[in-house]
């Protein structure tokens, strides 16, 4: 690991994911020297990094937030500016069935980063991605600010709110220069596979291009505050350089059903989408062809499934006059183009 004195330099943790990617490629068109923070075995996919073509531009390390004493050499050894800290368990499914690990990568991983600055870099600026999981029940039909009432409904939000909780207490009590962004379900077509977005135009993909067997969704009436990552990530580097650190959250305030979500897309892929009967026999099939595009079953029901809310973003607007670009139409019609050219390509495991 080499410092270098005079450029910014930045920490990415969780540099291979959907956010991490996008502001690699972001801070390094602003001149800085990033360290991109990943965790060897687990999470050492680079497909991202290569298809922005940033990889090479990066220092990679491997750092395991379990494991306090990596958090902390790598942190006093790089003496970063600015830390983005993303890593950590995302899929909101997976924490019913592994509440300990994601306890433990959300929650524990933070504390060993906020002790690390605390204790090694106290100078440097850190932004942690919260998430809007940790509303989960609270206020329902409301707009939700940074100001509601904190109601998890799944062992990831509770992660996410401990995780936040603790980043308040080391600001406010300790001085440490934290930002939480309470981040809404926030898309593009860095996406992993697993979330619907993405699950929806890879399938798509694969279905114009290729055929087979329609792809099987879970509740397609479940809606989202779905925003664009590039936009989202864009900002982050701003609300950094904001003097007085504060908690933003970072949604469109526009709900979408996962129905809504695959019609856009499937028009997007030049399908015409006609959808047929209710809750589990629901189908999506292109009219012209017949071709059956979804259909549902209850494998993919969530335990419990966090009501649909919409965030408002007022206070980051305000401060950083944040104006998000891409609508839902828009992200839609870019991560399916994104699909069929990897299809065409033949770039399948992204
Ligand atoms: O689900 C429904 C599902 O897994 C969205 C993460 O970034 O945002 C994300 O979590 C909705 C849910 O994302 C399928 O039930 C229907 O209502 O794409 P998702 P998520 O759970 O909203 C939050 C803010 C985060 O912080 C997380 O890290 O879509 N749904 N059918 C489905 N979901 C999936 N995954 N697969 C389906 O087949």
């Amino acid at each position: 690991m080499t410092k270098v004195n005079k450029l910014k330099s930045a920490l990415i943790l969780g540099v291979t994911g959907q956010d991490g990617a996008l502001l690699a490629e972001e801070l390094l068109s602003l001149g800085y020297k990033v360290y991109g923070g990943f965790r060897r075995g687990l999470s050492s996919k680079v497909w991202r990094l290569e298809e922005l073509g940033v990889l090479d531009q990066l220092e990679m390390i491997n750092i395991n937030l379990h494991e306090p004493h990596q958090v902390m050499e790598a942190i006093t050894t790089i003496q970063p500016d600015h830390i983005y800290h993303f890593a950590g368990e995302s899929f909101v499914s997976d924490s019913f069935h592994q509440p300990y690990s994601n306890i433990a990568a959300n929650t524990v991983g933070t504390l060993n980063v906020l002790e690390a600055v605390r204790i090694s870099a106290p100078d440097a600026r850190l932004f942690f991605a919260s998430s809007s999981e940790i509303f989960g029940g609270t206020e329902p039909g409301k707009i939700l600010t940074e100001e509601s009432k904190f109601l998890p409904s799944n062992p990831y939000g509770v992660s996410k709110l401990a995780a936040q909780n603790l980043v308040n207490i080391y600001r406010n009590r300790f001085g440490v220069h934290a930002v939480c962004g309470i981040m809404f379900n926030h898309t593009g077509p860095l996406r992993a596979r697993n979330f619907v977005t993405r699950k929806i135009t890879y399938n798509l993909a694969r279905l114009r291009i290729d055929g087979g067997s329609a792809m099987v969704l879970g509740n397609m009436e479940a809606c989202r505050d779905w925003g664009s990552a590039a936009d989202y990530v864009r900002s982050m580097p701003k609300v950094l350089a904001v003097n007085a650190p504060h908690d933003f959250i970072f949604a469109t305030g526009k709900l979408t059903s996962v129905k809504t979500f695959l019609r856009l897309a499937a028009e997007a892929a030049g399908f015409v989408p006609i959808f047929e009967n209710e809750g589990l026999s629901s189908t999506c099939r292109d009219k012209p062809s017949g071709q059956k595009l979804a259909e549902v079953s209850e494998r993919y029901f969530r335990v419990i499934d966090t009501p649909p809310h919409v965030g408002s973003s007022a206070r980051l607007k305000k401060t950083i006059n944040y104006v998000g670009e891409l609508t839902v139409q828009n992200i839609a019609e870019e991560m399916m183009k994104a699909d069929l050219d990897r299809r065409t390509d033949g770039r399948l495991n992204v």
